[in-house]
């Protein structure tokens, strides 16, 4: 495997970072998770986009333009032969001191990988999944926001150890005021009397890449969709659970906290939009050769 490495192809043995790099350090810097499927990268432009968002909330100047990157990203994918697969974008803040200041460092780092993806148990996708919540709240939108892809996932790696305790794959955050938010990597959606409901972003969710696709499909599908403020309640008595994200895709939620949603199994519109979105992973995106 080649790692791109600030303009450099790199093999894996010589792919290394300093150890004064800030992204080590202090978890200073940005980073994204995109698919290839099929030879093209899925919503590159909605990635980068959502890249230099990001890496603008925490000032950090990124070395390369977004049409520079662009092609970074499709040139790392070629180098790797990489038809299908998962692409790890990461801008640190770079090599600097010990000590906070991010001043001390000379120029912000860019990381590529194109690497396989790890999924869900292909069981899970067909039964559903179990989820619970877990303690360990949602950062304030006040302090470091989550819609910032940041490399500080530690409030997201708590949940994820608790949900792990747990016996389960993933849980729901809730944010401070004890409204759903989303998952440690995944956005959350529950299906109620046709509708389509999702929390909105001030709630605490990432501006998920793939929850943008599936409001879209379901919109073009004729179905009514909203971003209400969603409780426990809420998603205990929807008809239809199912999780979004680059690595899950769709993936249908039938547990929640020991409740069972709907009728225990994937429901009729989660099987629908799972459809649907493999269509649109099939043909559209930036094509890599
Ligand atoms: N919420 C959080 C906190 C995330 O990190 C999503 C929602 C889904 O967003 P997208 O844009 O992917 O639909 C994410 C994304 C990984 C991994 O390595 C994590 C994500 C995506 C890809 C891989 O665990 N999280």
């Amino acid at each position: 495997m080649k790692i791109f490495i600030d303009g450099q192809y790199l093999d894996e043995q010589n792919a290394k970072i300093s150890v004064f790099d800030h992204g080590l350090l202090y978890g200073d810097g940005v980073f994204e998770g995109i698919r290839a499927y099929n030879g093209r990268v899925f919503r590159l432009k909605e990635h980068i986009d959502r890249l230099y968002c990001s890496a603008k909330a925490i000032l950090l100047p990124i070395p390369l333009t977004p049409a520079e990157m662009t092609q970074a990203v499709v040139a790392t994918c070629r180098e790797n032969n990489l038809r299908d697969g998962y692409i790890r974008l990461v801008v640190t803040r770079g090599i600097g001191t010990l000590g906070l200041n991010p001043n001390r460092c000379q120029r912000p780092s860019v990381i590529i990988i194109a690497d396989t993806i790890q999924l869900y148990p292909p069981e899970l996708y067909e039964r559903g999944m179990a989820i619970v919540t877990v303690p360990t709240t949602r950062n304030l939108h006040s302090a470091v926001n989550p819609a910032i892809k940041s490399l500080n996932y530690l409030n997201n790696i708590l949940a994820k150890i608790e949900a792990n305790n747990a016996g389960v794959e993933e849980a729901i955050m809730l944010n401070a005021e004890g409204y759903v938010a989303e998952c440690t990597g995944d956005n959350l959606f529950i299906v109620k009397g046709g509708h389509l409901l999702t929390p909105p972003l001030y709630a605490g969710a990432l501006y998920g890449i793939t929850r943008g696709v599936v409001m879209e499909l379901a919109a073009r599908a004729g179905m009514k969709v909203s971003e209400p403020n969603l409780t426990r309640y809420d998603v205990f008595n929807a008809d239809e659970c199912f999780l979004t994200g680059t690595g899950a895709e769709i993936i249908p939620i039938v547990k929640v906290d020991g409740r069972v949603i709907g009728t225990g199994h994937p429901g009729e519109a989660t099987k629908q939009l799972v459809a649907q979105y493999r269509g649109l992973t099939q043909v559209s995106g930036e094509p890599i050769f």
